[in-house]
């Protein structure tokens, strides 16, 4: 890495962790279309995965808490311009679910992640592979607040937050990609924030 002479940014290997356009904040801003779902019991609550796979399946809670966990730390970027450091996540690694689940297709390519009252996000299926895409359930060392997607969420750090969809129930393998909630209301299909993708043209 590479610093010009003069560039009084601060502090190397942090200020390059911040994407174009953002700042940082300390805090955890709760940002979502519509009402926080309050559980009171997870008797009756499922994650189902059904698409570009050889059968459909559904999980229980206790199915998917019984399954490995990794713990990552990442950074994340919203859309409202906001970045948060060295988040600490921990939940079943993306690729690692994979392995539990009927086999994929050849033809899936996409995903599109179904929450709770309607609310969708595509995502390329090449970038849920990587390391820090996880189906999280604690955060900081702490299940999950209602308001950050308890008891589940995605995290995909690799793109805009809002790809990350909060109380997750469903994930839909597709082979051709389709917009998520976001996406049809002007949010760009791609969301990298390194590249500053934030709305459609
Ligand atoms: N189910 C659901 N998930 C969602 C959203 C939403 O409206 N519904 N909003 C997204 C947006 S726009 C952002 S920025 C992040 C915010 O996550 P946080 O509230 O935990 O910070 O959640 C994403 N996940
Ligand atoms: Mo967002």
């Amino acid at each position: 890495m590479f610093f010009k002479k003069g560039d009084n940014r601060t502090p190397p290997g942090q200020e390059n962790r911040v994407p174009p356009g953002q700042y940082v904040t300390e805090k955890f801003p709760v940002l979502h279309y519509g009402n926080v779902p309050r559980y009171e019991t997870l008797d009756d609550w499922d994650l189902r995965v059904w698409g570009e796979i050889a059968e459909p399946a559904t999980f229980t809670h206790a199915q998917l808490r019984a399954l490995p966990t990794v713990e990552v730390t990442m950074d994340i970027h919203c859309v409202t311009r906001w970045s948060k450091l060295d988040t600490c996540w921990e939940g079943v690694r993306f690729r690692d679910f994979l392995q539990h689940i009927p086999a994929l297709k050849p033809s899936a390519q996409f995903l599109l992640a179904h929450a709770e009252q309607g609310f969708t996000a595509n995502i390329p299926l090449e970038l849920m592979l990587e390391d820090d895409a996880l189906l999280a359930y604690r955060y900081d060392g702490r299940e999950l607040d209602p308001e950050h997607g308890y008891p589940l969420r995605l995290v995909v750090p690799q793109k805009y937050f809002w790809k990350s969809a909060k109380w997750l129930r469903g994930i839909e393998f597709l082979a051709e990609d389709t917009p998520g909630f976001w996406e049809r209301y002007g949010y760009n299909n791609n969301a990298d924030p390194w590249r500053e993708e934030r709305y459609a043209d």
